[in-house]
Formats: C-alpha cells, structure tokens, sequence
C-alpha cells in the first residue's frame, strides 16, 4: 500500500549523503514519545555476526547499574540508569525451499528508504538474496501510530523475482535484550544493561509477554497479533511449541512477479512498577488487546496518519526560498514529535527514542531546548512535559535533603526517574542550573498558554522549591565593596569547565527564579490556601527578593562583557586554531582539567543569557559578548550553533548567523557531528527551531506582549508559521520588508512588530506591518 504524499515531506534514500547502516537505522526510526523502533535489517534479529544497534525503546523503560567510584563520598549519586534496548519488533525469518535466513547468509541490500513525514509511514525496499541465488524483493512498511501510543505497526510484502519454490514466514520474538555489535569508545554512548526477563504470558492466542527488569523492578506488558489473511495472500497461523516459541507462521508456494503481504500490529505496554506488572499482568493485557484486535495495519495506519496532518498544520515551518534546509527543518520537528514523552511520567531524553546514548536521559535539553516549541504550538504537550518535574518533585526535595540542606527541591541534572544518574558529578549534578531551567521553562510556558491550573496547582510549587534551593546553596559575600550573594562552585552550561565560582548563567538564572517565587507569591496573596499548603512566610519572600536583588553577575569592565565566571579573565585562552581537526570534540581527546583550566567553551554558556533576556541588552552589549566568546567556543556540544546563531541574528551578523543556523538545522540529517548513527540530538533539533523563531523571526521571549523583530536571511522570500498564544493562535507570514499576522482562532491579542504593536480581533483579524 502507498499512500499519496507530498515529496517536500519526505525523506528518500537517494537524498542523504551518507548511507552508512547505522546513520541509516537512526535517521529511518519510528516513534510516538512512547516508543522508539531504530531501522534495521529486518531478517538479522539477535543474529551476533550483525553489525547494527537496532531495538525497541520504551520511554522511562530502564534499568540501572552502581556507579563504580574509587572513592565515593556522600550524597555522590548511587546508580547509573541506562534506557532498555528491547528486542527489534521488525524481525522477520523467511525460509526459501531449504535455505533459512535463520541460519543461511541472505544477502540483503537496500534499494530504497523513504519516510513519509506527513503520514509517520515508514516504507522501505530490501533485495534479498539467498546463498543459492534465489531472489526476492521484500517491502517493510512500518510505523509508530500517534493516535494511540501503545502501537506499533510493520508489514512485509515477499516478491519473488527469480524463484518458483515454498516459501515460510516465520514471526517470533522470543528474546528480549538486543544484541548490539556496534562498537563505540564514544563515552556519550551507553552499553546497553541488558538484565530484562521476558516471560510468556500463558496462552491467549496470540503472543504476550511480560518484560521485566533487575533493579528498576519495572515491567511491561507486550504482545502483536497478525491480521487475518484472506486470498490471494496465503493463510496465517499462530503457534507455539514446546521451547516457547510462540508466534505466526505463514507457508506456501512463491511465483515470481507474485506480492504476499503479512501485517503485524503490536501492543506495546506502558510501564508498571513490577509488582502491579505481576499482579494485574491479565488486566493490562486486555486493555492493550483492545488497541490492536478488531483493527488492522491500514486503519491504525491511517488513524494515525490523521494526527500528523493535524500536526503539520499547526507546526509546520515553511521556509521560502531555502529547500534543502526545508527539508531539515521538517525532519527536525518530525523527530522533536516522535520524541516528547505524552504520559506525564517521561520526557525527551537526549537522544529522543532512537538510541540510548547519555543513557537515555532527560536534562536541561527538554526544558530549555525544546519545550518552547511544543509551548507554542502543542501546549498540551509542552504541559504534559512540565508535568514530569511536577510529579518527580517530591524526588527532588528529598535529593535536597540527602545533600545537606533543609529545604527546597534539587532537580537531577540528568535522569530517567527522577533520581540523579550522573556518574561523573563534576559535570553532572553539580551543574544546579537545571532548577532555575526548569522554573524558567514552568515560566516560560505560563506566559505563552496563560494555563492558570498549571502555575496555580503545579507551577508555583516548582518555582517556589527551586527558589529555596537557591537560598540554601547561596550565601553573601562582600565583592567590590558591596555585599552580594554569591553561587560557589557549580558548574555551569559550559561543559569545559567545572565547579566554577558565580558562572553568570547560573546566576542570572537563580535570579530570575527567586524573582519568580516573589512575583507568585505576590500574586497569590491573599490565596491562603496555596501560600500556607507551602509553609511560605513573609520573611522567607522578602529573604528571596533581597538575594535576587544582590545576586553577584561578574562583568569585566575592561572588555564589557559579561564574565562567564568569577575570574575567567585570568585562565589563558587555548590556541584552538593550532588544534588539528581529529582532537575535536576536544572532550574526547583531553583531560578534563586541561580543559577546565583555559578559556575554552564546549558551548554557549554567557550567551545563552543574551538568548534567554534580551531585554535591557543593547546591541553594542550583545556584539561584545558575541565577539567575545565564538573564538573561544569549539560548539563541540550540539546545542551550541543554533543560539549563536540567534544572537548573530540580533546583531546583524547576517552571513554568520546563516552560516550557524545552517549547520545546527543540519545536525542530524547531514551527521554534522558524525554521530548521528548513535541517535538523534533531539535538543539541537530544538535549538534549530528556536533559530528560526528568535532570531530569523526575532520572537522576544518572556515579554509580557508577544513582539519579534525579524531579520530573514537574504536569500529567503518568506517564512510562514503558526503558534498558538494565550489560548489563541495566529499565523505568521515574514517577508523581507513585512508581516502579515492573521488571527486563526480564539479571542485575539496585540502583537508588536517592530515596536509598532496592533490588535486583533475576531472582527480584524488581519494586520499587516511593513518596515
Ligand atoms: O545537556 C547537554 C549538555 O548541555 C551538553 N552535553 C550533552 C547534554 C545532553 O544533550
């Protein structure tokens, strides 16, 4: 089956540049933020000699292991959780007469790869050959249905080109930890844990089972039927025998030119802690029987392809004038939508749902990369995400607690569950900055949804136990003759350096967090019940304006630029232009302390403070911040390009910020960093987005009216958007020389354009603004 689609959403194997199998099985992933299926050889399975990394995620499915120290102190965190690499759900045995690809080498070449971004369809043609010549074609269509979470689907179309003779198809899944071959020193890849239980479910018809983990003592519940197969495709069976093997099987006799089709739809559960999973095992199996009885391929199929269309139209990103890069914009937002967890209880780990490098972790990437374009264009996903911290804020109170302080919330800097799992801390859980990120996003996504439930019954709490954290960690000094509070050793967005002593953004984001807590505490005066459930007293909000008040920024007074961290002036820079091109990214080939000692930056860290609160930057502040930092910054980390990019953007810096943006909207889809084969970098996917909106777009950010100020590249006609704001959503058209905004539903606001601000209504609800 193909369904009719639009080539500008499509990507095809003959458009990429590489066609390296594991880039491959990365960039041809399905999923739904539930669930992950990287691309593979689909008749490899556990077959040891494969060299692929294919397998099934589960968002928030992990185990872990104890971290190993050498000495380990307290309050250093326990365990390493790594994200479960199941079994890969496309593996399908074939037998041709005698010869079995179970046990014979089938030659399997790719022919052609297209996904199919409007429709989430996955469809591929592999030739196969058997060591005996014989040859067929072989379609795998396949997809992760966004109508319902829990469903994966796969097909298999065999057409035999050279060959008369029987043919069996075998369908049986009866391991769960997937062997990988791939081998990495990369120590941002993980090696997979590999410690799950799979237990049949006994006999329902079809095969179920129960997978389990070690430690995390977490279980789920999967199982797949095979649609009914009428003429002429051949009759399909499920059994099982006495070595639990349970599954489908197809026999019968192939002609040439003749296309059989066997579908698969597989129920794949949520996440149960293991002994609800054991106790309720029947119950959840029939709700997840409900999902894929009674349906097939093509409606699940089409169901889904539904909600993409729905997505596209309020997501999509139209660049005029520019389609190579088009295209990776698309291929972006597909990923960023395939990634964010929906349930509350997950997030977007780094790598999305398409590997399980950094462990599969959620950090600071989700909150501050790629949450605004969910707030703005699916904001019941930007909540569901924020929902997440709430619920694992308990966790963070009590990780507080255990690091010596008395109040407040101490959020993980990376994690699946909750719990810090940065095994090397120096880098990890001393980067604190995550609170304020986190209340900066909860921030961030109020003023954009207005969503008055949220901050009232979810959001205040965050920011009001972040903003305690803050006056636990922090204390005054006396600094330049004033007395200011001061943020030692953290460490900040720069991961090359460490334990620094006031890192600016740190700073400006405790800062701004503290303003927060007071500014919601004013607004919630009188609200008894929610200041008092909170143990919020005058003392302690007047405590937390006079600390935000006082907070020490290092400036160097000499350059004018903002100081990354207190004496960064006095480390030497690196020569970086003597550096030969294989020691990047640097982390790899330097110890850390050579790092931490010169003026070298992984990544925007000063910067993203220019990005996060343009208001009250003059230009000349942002130029000698800019001018200061990009020749000292090697962008080894991903999130980097893009929010230089904006800042170029703000200070007419036209040619760079292009020359940025382009390689951060390229990351993935081109393999800028040459680890794309290892998963996606779902944050620089989000950090591309916000290169368009604010800074081609000019968006302001946090401003209490929504305005921008673009500066399209030269080369691009127009850039179309939609987003929705405080409830609403409007349509945006940039040109060159003007904007349009059309209202396309709800009640209407004033935008601002160039300082130049309208209103629009339901009875005007189109403006149009030229420069
Ligand atoms: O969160 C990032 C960090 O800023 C740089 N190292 C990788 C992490 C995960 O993407």
């Amino acid at each position: 089956m193909r369904i009719e689609q639009s080539p500008e959403f499509q990507i095809h194997l003959q458009t990429l540049r590489s066609k390296e199998e594991l880039f491959l099985e990365t960039i041809y992933n399905v999923g739904n933020g539930h669930l992950g299926v990287r691309d593979s050889n689909p008749l490899q399975g556990n077959n040891h000699d494969y060299i692929g990394s294919p397998g099934l995620f589960i968002n928030g499915f992990f185990d872990y292991e104890e971290v190993a120290y050498g000495e380990k102190y307290r309050g250093y965190p326990d365990n390493n959780q790594v994200i479960n690499r199941l079994f890969d759900p496309r593996f399908i045995r074939i037998k041709v007469g005698h010869e079995d690809s179970m046990t014979d080498h089938f030659k399997v070449e790719n022919i052609d790869k297209n996904l199919d971004m409007q429709t989430g369809l996955l469809h591929e043609l592999f030739s196969v050959t058997t060591p005996e010549n014989r040859n067929f074609n072989l379609v795998v269509e396949s997809f992760a249905s966004l109508s319902k979470l829990n469903v994966y689907g796969v097909r298999y179309s065999i057409i035999p080109t050279n060959f008369s003779d029987e043919v069996e198809v075998i369908k049986v899944h009866d391991y769960v930890n997937q062997t990988v071959h791939q081998q990495d020193e990369d120590v941002r890849v993980s090696t997979d844990l590999g410690q799950m239980q799979l237990d049949f479910i006994p006999d329902n018809g079809q095969p179920s089972y129960l997978v389990t983990t070690f430690r995390s003592q977490q279980g789920a519940i999967i199982t797949y039927e095979a649609s009914e197969n009428f003429a002429p495709n051949p009759p399909i069976e499920y059994f099982r025998d006495d070595n639990h093997h349970y599954g489908y099987r197809s026999k019968y006799y192939a002609k040439p030119g003749s296309a059989k089709d066997f579908e698969f739809l597989f129920a794949i559960g949520d996440i149960h802690p293991l002994v609800n999973a054991n106790m309720y095992s029947d119950q959840y199996l029939s709700s997840l029987n409900n999902y894929i009885n009674d349906t097939s391929f093509k409606s699940e199929l089409m169901a889904s392809a539904q909600v993409w269309q729905t997505f596209w139209l309020h997501s999509d990103v139209e660049i005029d004038g520019d389609p190579a890069l088009q295209l990776c914009v698309r291929f972006n937002l597909f990923e960023l939508n395939q990634s964010a967890g929906r349930d509350e209880l997950t997030s977007i780990p780094a790598k999305g749902l398409t590997g399980n490098g950094y462990g599969g972790h959620f950090f600071w990437d989700t909150e501050i990369f790629m949450l605004p374009f969910f707030a703005y264009t699916q904001p019941d996903v930007a909540r569901e995400l924020l929902m997440f911290r709430y619920h694992t804020l308990q966790i963070a109170k009590e990780q507080a607690s255990d690091f010596g302080f008395g109040k407040g919330a101490m959020y993980p800097w990376r994690t699946i569950n909750g719990y810090e799992s940065s095994a090397y801390w120096l880098a990890g859980q001393a980067q604190f900055h995550i609170n304020a990120d986190i209340a900066f996003a909860v921030e961030q996504y109020y003023e954009i949804t207005d969503d008055d439930d949220f901050i009232r019954n979810y959001g205040f709490e965050i920011i009001l136990e972040t903003a305690r954290f803050w006056m636990e960690y922090g204390n005054y000094a006396d600094i330049d003759g004033k007395h200011q509070f001061v943020l030692n050793r953290v460490t900040g967005p720069d991961e090359y350096s460490a334990l620094v002593d006031n890192n600016y953004y740190t700073n400006v984001l405790a800062q701004h967090n503290l303003r927060l807590a007071v500014k919601y505490v004013r607004k919630f005066k009188g609200d008894d019940g929610i200041l008092s459930r909170l143990h919020v007293t005058d003392e302690e909000i007047a405590a937390m304006r006079d600390a935000a008040d006082a907070m020490y920024l290092p400036y160097d007074k000499a350059k004018n630029v903002k100081l990354q961290f207190q004496n960064f002036e006095q480390l030497p820079k690196m020569d970086l232009a003597a550096i030969d091109q294989s020691m990047f990214p640097l982390l790899l080939h330097y110890h850390p302390l050579m790092l931490y000692r010169h003026q070298v930056n992984k990544q925007a860290d000063t910067v993203m403070v220019d990005f996060m609160f343009p208001e009250g930057n003059t230009v000349d502040q942002l130029k000698a911040d800019y001018e200061f930092y990009e020749p000292i910054t090697t962008h080894d980390s991903s999130l980097s390009k893009a929010i230089y990019a904006i800042i170029a953007a703000r200070i007419g810096k036209d040619q760079q910020a292009y020359n940025f943006f382009s390689q951060a909207v390229q990351t993935d889809l081109m393999d800028v960093y040459h680890n794309t084969k290892n998963g996606i970098h779902a944050g620089s996917l989000g950090a591309a987005w916000e290169g368009i909106m604010y800074g081609f777009a000019g968006i302001v950010n946090n401003a209490s009216s929504f305005s921008l100020e673009p500066h399209l590249p030269s080369t691009w006609n127009c850039l179309k958007f939609k987003v929705h704001l405080y409830g609403d959503e409007f349509k945006f058209t940039i040109y060159q020389d003007s904007v349009a905004v059309e209202l396309m539903n709800g009640e209407g606001a004033d935008i601002t354009v160039y300082k130049q601000q309208k209103n629009l209504t339901p009875e005007n609800p189109r403006e149009t603004w030229k420069y």
